[in-house]
This record gives structure tokens, sequence and C-alpha cells, in this order.
């Protein structure tokens, strides 16, 4: 009798067991002393499932290129000195808040290869043009005070005197595109130098004693292309029409310009002002083109 209850008390002792095993297994608990087995497979375990996403892009489809030194060229027509332009995107117009409103909106621009004059045209180069294609130019009738000096810019020339001397040495007058990019590359600086307004860096009235210098004599009025005066000296002709909204609709691919003929734009400062904001690569200047200035002057540019 006794045995029996003992073998009793072993089965209620076993089937107590069981069933917390039972239940344990249910919960999902792992069993105390006993590692997790996989619930399926097992050996290596599988690698996560990689749905494939959409490719995006976070290159700029406008990359600005660094402006560096461009190679330089003689013109053989009429010995102007190029620098060429490489190729690629800039930041034409000023930034939010600086320069006046057809400045805006600054936006970007992609310009061919070009090459543009080291410097303005000079006196002595203009002379050669009107004894090669007998261009008249009343010499004695509009000279300035100062007399007409070899290698000064040459001023007092209306739009079209310009433009006919750029297109008789093989080039033409460069657009307002060409001309901002050639004076300020690719990083955004206000001058042709890096940093803000330096009135020793450019010809200015405050240090040109009331006339045009030689043409390239400031050092420090160089573009990080190498294009010298395009601060100052004198202001230069270009190609385009003035249109005071061109910005917000102009072609992002080499802009023509607007055609108008009633006003032609300028650009840089001179030897005549000291207003620093005259003196921004941005600034548009203009004038009717039949306008002849003792501080207006141009380059030529060749595509
Ligand atoms: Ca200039």
């Amino acid at each position: 009798m006794f045995q029996c209850r003992r073998l009793l008390g072993y089965l209620l002792v076993i089937c107590t067991l069981c069933a917390v095993s039972g239940l344990v297994y249910a919960l999902g608990v792992p069993p105390i002393g006993k590692k997790t087995a996989p619930k399926s497979g097992g050996g290596k375990p599988r690698k996560p499932i990689v749905r494939p996403s959409r490719v995006v892009s976070h290159s700029d489809p406008e990359p600005l290129l660094p402006a560096t030194l461009g190679a330089t060229s003689r013109n053989e027509k009429d010995g102007s000195e190029l620098v060429e332009i490489r190729a690629g995107w800039f930041n034409m117009g000023s930034p939010k808040g600086i320069g006046g409103d057809d400045a805006h909106p600054q936006h970007k621009v992609y310009l061919n290869r070009y090459r543009i004059g080291k410097r303005e045209v000079t006196v002595a180069q203009f002379r050669k043009y009107c004894e090669s294609s007998g261009f008249s130019y009343d010499w004695n009738g509009s000279k300035p005070s100062w007399g007409y000096v070899e290698d000064y810019p040459m001023v007092n020339v209306t739009w079209d005197a310009a433009l006919a001397y750029c297109q008789w040495a093989g080039g033409d007058l460069p657009t307002e595109a060409e001309w901002e990019k050639a004076a300020k590359g690719t990083d955004g600086r206000g001058y042709p130098w890096t940093g803000g307004w330096d009135a020793d860096k450019c010809v200015n009235g405050s240090n040109s004693g009331g006339h045009p210098a030689s043409v390239g004599s400031k050092s420090g009025d160089r573009s990080p292309y190498g294009v010298l005066d395009m601060a100052g000296n004198v202001w230069e002709w270009c190609k385009d029409g003035y249109d005071s909204t061109y910005y917000s609709r102009s072609p992002k691919r080499n802009p023509p310009g607007n055609n108008n003929g009633d006003i032609r734009v300028l650009r840089g400062g001179s030897w005549n002002y000291n207003n620093p904001d005259f003196f921004r690569c941005a600034l548009r200047g203009r004038f009717e083109p039949a306008y002849r200035g003792y501080d207006n002057g141009f380059r030529p540019v060749f595509h």
C-alpha cells in the first residue's frame, strides 16, 4: 500500500513537469539552460531581403568648376592677347540683398568655351584698325584733355564703332554673360579679386589723376582667369541690349542677350568714379549706343 502511494506520487510529479514544459513551449519562452533553436532552416542565418530602391543622384547637375588661369593666345589681326575661359556654369547676377533689381535673380548660366581680350583695346590698336579698314574717326575733334595715349584704352567710341572693330578683328563684342564670367569666375566673388572693395586694386576716381591708365597697369585688378581691368580703368561696351528683367527668363545656356537697340550695356567701373558698387562684376550699366564717353571703351571676344 505504501509503495503504491509512492508510485502515485512519482507519477504526479512527472505529470506536473510535463504540464509546465508544455505551457513554456506554448508561450514561446526558451527553456532555461537550452539554446534557442531557429524555428526553421537552422545553420546560417538568412540574409535580410534588400528591396531595390529608386536611384537618386545627389551630384549637382550644374557643377561650378573652379576658375583657373586661362591659356593665353594672340589674335594676329589686331594684336590682342586673349585669355581662354573654359566651358561651364557660373552664377550670373548678384546674391539677394546686393546690387540693383536688374541684377536679380542670380541664376546659373552655362557658356561654351571662348576667349576674351586680356586687356581693354588700346588707342594704338584702334588707330591700326582705322588705317587698315578705312574707318573714319575724328581724332582731333574728339580728343580727350589728356590726348590720345597709345597704350591707354581707346575711349569716346560708340557701340557701333566698338562692334565694327571687334568684327574686323574676327571676333565680337562680349555678351553680358561672357563679360561677367570672365570678370568673376565661378566662386561667387563680387569683384575680380577675392574679398570686398579695395580701391588700391583698380584704376578708379581715387587714384586715377583724372584720366585712364595704361591698360593692364593694375595687377590687383585681375580676374581668376587672368583678365585685367575688369573692375576699373574704363567701362566696356557689351553686345547686349539692356533689359532689366532679362535674368528672370534668359536661357540657361549661352544666353544671347536682348537685342534692344535703343540702349546697350556697359560693364565695369572707370577712372571717373569712386562708388564701390559701380565696380561690381554684376553691375549692369547702360547707355544709348550712339553715346561716346571719355571713360567708355571695350574689349573683343572670340568663339
Ligand atoms: Ca574696364
